[in-house]
């Protein structure tokens, strides 16, 4: 069946461990109050809400370790890698709404789990590439790619609760669009690595256009893998998204993420998207409002919503 036939699966990930502030856990109750799913269904999409992930207690934190609520945000994910390959398997797509963005270890994981030649796209502001050992702020969603990526492994320590993650991606199945706020570190691994990387000066010098043809060059010449989207919502700038834990000035206007979000929809490979950070806490009440509408807007974008009008489904022309 065609990528875009399958149903929707819908997963909520209502997690905050990953970084220090109340309100991520948030982020899927406010996506669905906002009409997410009716979004989606309007166009076409087989919706199927699973809910939230069921998540267990939290187990008790040690002191022992860089990664702030390891723990936490290790047997959070494990679960979230699970139902993600679950639904992968059955033959559905899926929508992971977070949550904070160490989300991206589990639903990656799990994406691979199910599609081992799956590509990343990862769209933030941040590359979320730190090592627990180099990362300066011990915030477990700035560290979720490395987990993940194989040529990363010498460098990762033994971290209670992830024992589970084995990497999964090579460095050259992932490619970063948006990004302006780079820790040296996490700049020394992309370019060690070789990782393609599309900062927001790429976007200022080709265009949108051209960086999203670009990047889904780099990634997969042939066309034909299935993506992964990790879709961080404070790529955007401020002025669209400015309810979310870490803004950075300087980010997607609300078209760029639109014209990104419909290319990727129009490749019809699209088979995981996340979409991390909204933080309904955070910024005022337009804000938050603004934040929540866009990020839903973007995600119906991705799912085949056009801004040239969407054909209505079951509509009969009125006769007079
Ligand atoms: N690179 C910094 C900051 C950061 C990463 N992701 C977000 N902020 N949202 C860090 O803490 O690793
Ligand atoms: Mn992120
Ligand atoms: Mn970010």
């Amino acid at each position: 069946m065609a990528m875009s036939e399958r149903p929707l699966g819908v997963l909520g990930f209502s997690f905050n461990k990953g970084q220090p502030r109340g309100g991520t856990e948030q982020g899927p109750r406010v996506l669905r109050n906002a009409g997410i799913l009716d979004a989606l269904e309007r166009v076409g999409n087989a919706v199927v809400d699973h809910s939230n992930v069921e998540l267990p207690n939290p187990p008790d934190e040690g002191r022992d370790n860089i990664a702030k609520n390891c723990r936490a945000v290790g047997t959070a994910n494990k679960k979230l890698s699970e139902e993600v390959s679950r639904y992968l398997k059955k033959g559905e797509r899926l929508l992971v709404l977070g949550g904070d963005h160490s989300l991206g270890i589990g639903s990656i994981h799990g994406h691979a789990q199910a599609q081992p030649d799956v590509v990343i796209v990862w769209v933030d502001a941040h590359a979320d590439l730190n090592t627990p050992m180099s990362s300066s702020s011990g915030n477990m969603h700035g560290m979720p790619l490395s987990f993940l990526i194989r040529e990363l492994v010498e460098f990762m320590p033994q971290t209670p609760g992830l024992d589970w993650c084995k990497p999964c991606l090579s460095a050259k199945d992932v490619v970063y669009i948006g990004l302006r706020d780079v820790d040296p570190a996490e700049r020394l691994f992309i370019e060690k690595l070789g990782i393609t990387s599309f900062s927001m000066q790429e976007v200022d010098k080709f265009g949108i256009r051209e960086v999203v043809e670009k990047a889904l060059k780099a990634v997969d010449p042939s066309g034909k893998r299935p993506i992964h989207v990790s879709f961080d919502v404070d790529v955007m700038d401020p002025a669209h998204a400015s309810a979310t834990g870490t803004p950075v000035p300087g980010g997607l206007s609300l078209r760029e993420s639109f014209y990104l979000a419909e290319e990727i929809a129009a490749t019809g490979r699209l088979a995981v998207l996340d979409i991390a950070e909204v933080n309904p806490l955070l910024s005022n009440a337009d804000g938050q409002k603004t934040t929540v509408a866009n990020a839903v807007d973007v995600t119906a974008k991705f799912y085949g919503s056009k801004r040239q009008g969407d054909v209505p489904r079951d509509y009969v022309i009125p006769r007079p």
